[in-house]
């Protein structure tokens, strides 16, 4: 039974996406209207299928308030970038865009892509315009709707990361909204925008998706973009001579959840069979089909393809999807994962050109007193020729550049301090936070503002026992939505409250094994006490070559969640 056809009474957003005329709703009265900062309510909920959040500076909240003031509107914009690749010329468009409208630099998201903060309302059209004046979009980077399309970004496979890079592309492209009303808004910029009257969504329909859906592309031996965290995981499967064979499929991840709430929970996503490149296309488009027509349009929280799988089961998944399908899912395919983070500094790639990777702190890139990395990246566009690839680590690689040109990037690189990755110790080298306060609506606690901080702290610990260059990967976020994808830190720190947080650990460093709970709401202190425990034994009862969650896991510190069993191929 498809959810048209099931008695369930629709969510309010359910009727909004039917009634806005394919996401136009009255976001041009809106952005006409000068007596506010902000739009109407059902305008917000629409305009982030264009890739912008209203939000408001929650610093100012309670001052403002106590004045009489509306809140500090601004306007998030996130743009869309498949693949997380950008050319030298498109930075310095990013760049002049963020200098001119945006409160707080470019700031590199867990997605490959960028975000911008606090763009005032009357300059939303220019901001958005702009970006696609460089080539870019920011349409279905936000919404209900397919997100960027990720792909791991493996500098040793040039050219397999090119192709693989060019399915992202593909897919993206394949999935996206059709609605002529982010032309009419951003492009056009026309003042009242049309009917819609033409407007078709042959895939998402008229009311879009239930949710967001999620791809990421791995590209084994990296799982550096989380593939089982992934509505949709697809794993590259290469043979011998690094040709791409297929994709097998993984389906069923996703972070969210709800502080309190044990009917949502993270997933990880499970192997149902493999496909060949030829079929990837229509594979994706089906697998979005399932759940556009099964996902849960009632309760948002209950939206994600991870309950449509587990209330009805994996096998019924891939049944329905082979079911859509005009070719068999076959068997997955053997493949093996060696590492879930980024590696820094350069390596050649094998057609013979050198990748730089650059560890940028919770990816923000922004002058401050002492360090002008903003500057520094934009004086690197300025000379650099090749590529700038995004990475799922909020870090940043400086691609394609000939041996030739390496020391011109060195120099710069280390004249505007780029080089922390030369210095930093294991945990800062793999630690992942989300935005969190002041802007995200969302936040329960800190996050990036905390990440300096809690790092310096885990230091002294880590000093203590000769842990300095041990790589745990440590994801921190300010609720339990968990954009950093904490639930896949060795060591997960998630906000429950103003300096509170959930402590998970033992997660692997493959990306195949979720942490698990093992101290709930706990201040600074607690946290340290805990983890300078820890800390000790593992340095005294490690096995060789054993990685942190690895240990914390085999020692009986928490119980990891469980996988979905497999299901018959
Ligand atoms: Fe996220 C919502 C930031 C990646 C799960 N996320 C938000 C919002 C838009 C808050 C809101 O709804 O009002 C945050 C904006 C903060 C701000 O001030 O900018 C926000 N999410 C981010 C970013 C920027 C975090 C970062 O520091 O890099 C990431 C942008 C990704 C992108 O470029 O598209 C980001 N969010 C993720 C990820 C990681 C991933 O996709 O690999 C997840 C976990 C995976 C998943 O989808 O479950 C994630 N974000 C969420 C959720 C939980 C969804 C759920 O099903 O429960 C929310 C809340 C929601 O959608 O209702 C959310
Ligand atoms: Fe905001 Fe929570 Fe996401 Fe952090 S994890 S950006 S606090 S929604």
């Amino acid at each position: 039974m498809t959810q048209a056809e099931r008695p369930i009474k629709l969510s309010q957003l359910e009727h909004i996406k039917a009634d806005s005329r394919f996401l136009r709703g009255t976001i041009d009265l809106g952005l006409a209207d000068r007596t506010t900062g902000a739009i109407s309510e059902p305008d917000t909920k629409l305009l982030k299928f264009h890739g912008s959040y209203m939000q408001d500076d929650r610093d100012v909240r309670d001052e403002r308030r106590r004045q009489k003031l509306e809140p500090d509107y601004g306007f998030m914009v996130r743009v869309r970038l498949p693949g997380g690749m950008l050319t030298p010329q498109q930075w310095l468009g990013l760049d002049e865009l963020a200098n001119r409208y945006a409160s707080n630099g470019l700031r590199i998201t867990t997605r490959q892509t960028f975000q911008f903060h606090m763009i005032r309302k009357e300059h939303l059209r220019d901001f958005i315009g702009g970006i696609n004046a460089i080539g870019l979009s920011t349409l279905a980077a936000c919404g209900d709707d397919v997100r960027n399309v990720i792909c791991s970004v493996n500098p040793k496979l040039s050219s397999t990361h090119a192709e693989l890079y060019d399915w992202a592309l593909k897919i993206m492209n394949h999935v996206k909204p059709r609605t002529t009303a982010y032309r009419e808004l951003w492009i056009e910029k026309r003042e009242r925008t049309s009917d819609g009257a033409n407007d078709e969504e042959p895939l998402l329909g008229p009311a879009y998706l239930p949710r967001k859906f999620k791809f990421g592309i791995a590209i084994p031996p990296y799982n550096d973009i989380d593939v089982f965290a992934q509505d949709f995981g697809l794993i590259a499967i290469l043979d011998e001579h690094n040709k791409l064979q297929g994709f097998n499929l993984a389906p069923g991840g996703s972070m969210g959840a709800t502080a309190g709430d044990p009917k949502t929970y993270p997933s990880l996503g499970d192997l149902i069979g493999f496909v060949p490149p030829e079929h990837l296309l229509e594979t994706c488009w089906h697998a979005i089909a399932v759940q556009r027509d099964f996902g849960d349009r009632g309760e948002r929280k209950h939206a994600r393809l991870k309950y449509t799988i587990d209330d009805r089961g994996l096998q019924w998944y891939h049944d329905e999807l082979q079911s859509r399908l005009p070719f068999p899912i076959e068997p997955p395919r053997p493949y093996h994962f060696d590492h879930n983070g980024d590696r820094y500094g350069w390596v050649e790639g094998d057609d013979g050109r050198w990748h730089l990777t650059l560890q940028i702190p919770a990816g923000r890139i922004k002058d401050v007193e002492g360090r002008a990395r903003q500057t520094g990246m934009r004086e690197i566009a300025r000379v650099h020729t090749g590529e700038f690839r995004m990475t799922c680590d909020q870090n940043l690689i400086i691609a394609d550049v000939a041996p030739e040109d390496r020391a011109a990037i060195d120099a710069l690189v280390e004249q505007y301090g780029l080089d922390d990755y030369k210095r930093a110790s294991g945990i800062r080298l793999h630690a992942l936070a989300c935005v969190a306060l002041p802007t995200c609506g969302l936040a329960m606690a800190e996050s990036e503002r905390y990440l300096p901080h809690i790092l310096e702290k885990f230091e002294e610990l880590l000093d203590r026992y000769g842990l300095r260059d041990e790589p745990i990967h440590f994801r921190l976020s300010g609720c339990p939505n968990s954009c950093s994808r904490s639930y896949m830190g060795e060591i997960g720190l998630i906000g429950r409250a103003i300096g509170k947080y959930d402590l998970r650990l033992g997660a692997d460093h493959l990306g195949e094994r979720m942490n698990g709970m093992y101290k709930e709401n706990i201040g600074e202190a607690e946290i340290l006490a805990a983890l300078d425990e820890i800390f000790g034994r593992f340095a005294a009862e490690r096995s060789a070559g054993e990685h942190f969650g690895d240990f914390v896991a085999r020692v009986g510190l928490v119980e990891p969640p469980k996988r979905r069993p497999v299901i018959n191929y």
